[in-house]
């Protein structure tokens, strides 16, 4: 018996398992300790073979202090736990994605949580795509709650070491692409990375419902702070089955969005992802998107294409790109969201 509104049910094929979900046991953990001035060649191959084989890893030892990490964990609780009214003083709008929000829909159907989402430039240069197709350019500000200060005082804390970790982890992909460390650094002069607080709320019915539905990133990474509740689920690239990853204490989650299977020409390929929920235990999870600038065109990197590995995907800009998933994730549309499989050669 469903206990909740039928617009959150999951068609029966997208439904989480009714047993016991299998551990990512083997999803890759790696010891980020060894990255100093020059990283090491078993550092770089561990990278690239996480991306080649699992599109997911998870990195310890990765410098971003445990104390920062709590302060963000602890406001964001704060802020979910306030009244509505309250929370919807900072709510997202059609003008400016930015703030509250409780209605998302992934793939159409809505998801079992609260999110609060923020830029990690301010203001931050975004484009907006209206109902005619016309896209128009909006310098927009993030909403920050004035009843809870500490909010924006720990997330800018946050992003500050997310961003370190971040060109870090970009300089090892690179490298294990056989590129320079720093290739990639010039797409992010006006970056339009972000970054969302989820609260997954118990749910009553959590063998219909996800906290997000089935989805790839669109952007180039993605870091993930999660509490020690479990509820993310990874699609193993061996066997297309739906592996719980396990929290590890401290650990970031890392995973290749769009732009990076496009840059390594589908070498490193972006992988779907979901959440499931529970009955009993709320659960938090802070994922860091890292964005390029909106103006970014992204194409496969032309230094890895040759007759023998040709282009697969055409170039697409990277603004027009995502202000078209942000226009059809604001409501339940009868179309499917874009993705870069419309780009495919
Ligand atoms: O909550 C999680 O573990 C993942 C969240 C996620 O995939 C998203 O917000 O796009």
């Amino acid at each position: 018996m469903a206990n909740v509104d039928p617009i959150f049910i999951q068609p029966v094929e997208h439904r989480p398992k009714p047993n016991y979900p299998i551990e990512a046991q083997n999803i890759p953990v790696i010891d980020l300790s060894a990255h100093d001035y020059s990283p090491s060649a078993g550092l770089i191959a561990k990278i690239g073979d996480a991306c080649r084989d699992w599109g997911f890893f998870q990195v310890i030892n990765h410098g971003v202090p445990s104390k920062c990490r709590r302060n963000v964990e602890s406001a964001a609780k704060k802020f979910f736990e306030l009244p509505k009214e309250e929370k919807n003083k900072v709510v997202r709008d059609k003008e400016n994605p930015f703030g509250y929000y409780d209605s998302e829909h992934t793939k159409n159907v809505r998801d079992w949580k609260e999110v609060f989402d923020f830029a990690v430039e301010n203001p931050v240069i975004t484009p907006t795509l209206h109902d005619d197709d016309r896209l128009e350019l909006k310098q927009l500000f993030n909403k920050w709650p004035h009843s809870l200060p500490e909010l924006r005082e720990a997330c800018e804390e946050h992003v500050a070491e997310m961003e370190k970790l971040a060109f870090k982890l970009l300089g090892l992909i690179a490298l294990s692409l056989g590129l320079p460390e720093d290739r990639f650094n010039g797409f992010f002069k006006d970056q339009t990375s972000r970054v969302r607080l989820n609260y997954y709320p118990p749910c009553p019915s959590p063998h219909l419902t996800l906290g997000v539905g089935r989805h790839k990133d669109t952007g180039v990474l993605t870091i993930l702070a999660q509490d020690n509740v479990a509820g993310l689920e990874v699609k193993r690239k061996t066997d297309g089955e739906w592996v719980l990853v396990k929290p590890t204490p401290d650990a970031l989650i890392i995973n290749v969005g769009d732009i990076i299977q496009v840059w390594s020409n589908d070498k490193y390929e972006s992988v779907e992802h979901r959440v499931v929920v529970n009955s009993e235990k709320e659960r938090l999870s802070i994922p860091y998107f890292l964005y390029p600038s909106h103006y970014t065109w992204v194409e496969p990197m032309e230094e890895l294409i040759n007759e023998l590995n040709v282009a697969k995907f055409k170039g697409y800009n990277w603004g027009r790109f995502r202000a078209t998933r942000n226009y059809g994730n604001l409501g339940k549309l009868n179309v499917e969201n874009i993705q870069i499989s419309h780009f495919r050669i």
